[in-house]
């Protein structure tokens, strides 16, 4: 139960007490925190869309994993490996092998910006009462899935949409969640089960810049399923070198976390700022919600605030947290369908994000970028898609 007491490895704010291990002679840390200023950002982003709020030619429907046919998930799982084996011109680290890595890079790149902020960098100089979550959050994830479906399509021919994974029918009526559908050893239909133990040692994470909390997080190397064997160029955190895909699936978190009612229950906020925050999760909530209970509950790379794309379930689960903002929004679209609220940096001079904030994939999308208005209405122009 460890994990639901006060503090996660996904937002974690102090990491004293870790069990020291020898430090792993591959890993090095990467100096990207100019990146991750938000004004930095905004310098990137010249370009934005120019069809936003255009009537859409034809909607494409995202749909529930398990509604796929075996061949549907055969198609999915077969582009997300050939992103796995898909150069790119220019990485956004040097480590970056393939496009799959560059998706992971880019949210180790981003992510203090686009995540909640969190007073552990010591480089940071504000204080850590202002620990707040950011606006962008989920504007953000939704341009950053965007990314992601548009590369399977256009670089690895595939014909569908990013499936999601509604987790509250795997924690439901007392269910295990280590036994849904999704965790399947199948090779051409399943993203594979929990870590083997004594397959993995994480990273000594002393400063606890790379968020690494504990080994208990780290159960071992994912070995059965269509990723046995996948190796990573980046992570588990800030750092680089390669290693395997690893889990730590844990129950008690997915159940008190990814039910219906938590779900039914964030979908009554009245506001924006209630919603996102009561989605988010720590550290404004006092425990995991949604969002990082389903980081928290597969454990490993997925637990990781910064390198959690290297787990391909990242994708669907943050569809359905896109899936879930979509129907809160159309519960009252006058008045939800446009609204946004957040802090954009952790400083005491803060704005609120706005529909002008940009929002940023890097070298996922050069010389362009969103606003987060762009982003608001997914059945309109630049987005075009809807759930089922
Ligand atoms: C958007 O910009 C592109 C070029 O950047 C231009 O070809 C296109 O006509 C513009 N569309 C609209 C609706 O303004
Ligand atoms: C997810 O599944 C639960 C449990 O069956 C269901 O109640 C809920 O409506 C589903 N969520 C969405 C957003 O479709
Ligand atoms: C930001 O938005 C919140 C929620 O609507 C509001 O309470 C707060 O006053 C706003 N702060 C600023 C600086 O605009
Ligand atoms: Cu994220």
């Amino acid at each position: 139960m460890g994990r639901l007491v006060a503090v996660s490895t996904f937002i974690l704010l102090n990491i004293a007490g870790v069990a020291s291990r020898p430090a792993t002679t591959n890993n090095a840390m990467l100096d990207i925190f100019q990146l991750q200023h938000q004004s930095q950002l905004a310098k990137l982003l010249p370009g934005t869309f120019n069809t936003t709020g255009l009537a859409c030619p034809s909607i494409r429907k995202r749909r529930e994993w398990r509604t796929l046919s075996d061949i549907e998930k055969a198609d999915y799982i077969s582009a997300v490996k050939c992103l796995q084996s898909t150069p790119v011109k220019t990485p956004q680290l040097p480590q970056v092998k393939s496009l799959f890595d560059q998706f992971q890079a880019v949210h180790i790149t981003v992510a203090d910006s686009v995540h909640v902020a969190v007073c552990f960098h010591p480089r940071t100089t504000f204080s850590c009462s202002k620990v707040l979550s950011k606006g962008q959050f989920l504007p953000w994830h939704r341009y950053f899935l965007q990314v992601y479906e548009k590369s399977l399509r256009d670089k690895c021919s595939y014909k569908g949409d990013i499936p999601y994974w509604n987790w509250s029918l795997d924690v439901d009526n007392g269910k295990k969640f280590s036994e849904s559908p999704l965790f399947s050893a199948d090779a051409k239909i399943g993203f594979g089960g929990d870590g083997v133990r004594g397959t993995y040692v994480p990273p000594e994470d002393p400063t606890g810049d790379n968020r690494i909390v504990s080994p208990d997080f780290y159960h071992g190397c994912v070995q059965d399923g269509a990723f046995a064997g996948l190796t990573l160029q980046l992570g588990p955190g800030r750092n680089v070198g390669p290693h395997c895909l690893t889990r730590g699936l844990d129950n008690d978190v997915a159940a008190a976390t990814l039910n219906s009612n938590s779900v039914a229950y964030a979908l009554t906020m009245p506001e924006f700022e209630s919603f996102r925050t009561e989605i988010e999760g720590q550290p404004v909530m006092d425990g995991p919600r949604t969002h990082d209970g389903g980081h928290i509950a597969i454990g490993g790379e997925m637990s990781n605030f910064y390198s959690s794309p290297g787990e391909p379930l990242f994708y669907l689960h943050h569809a359905h947290l896109d899936h879930i903002w979509w129907k809160w929004q159309n519960a009252d679209p006058e008045k939800r369908m446009y609204q946004v609220t957040g802090r954009t940096t952790p400083e005491d001079d803060f704005r609120n994000v706005t529909l002008e904030f940009p929002l940023s994939v890097g070298q996922l999308d050069p010389g362009h970028g969103a606003r987060i208005g762009d982003m608001m209405n997914i059945r309109q122009q630049p987005n075009c898609y809807d759930y089922e």
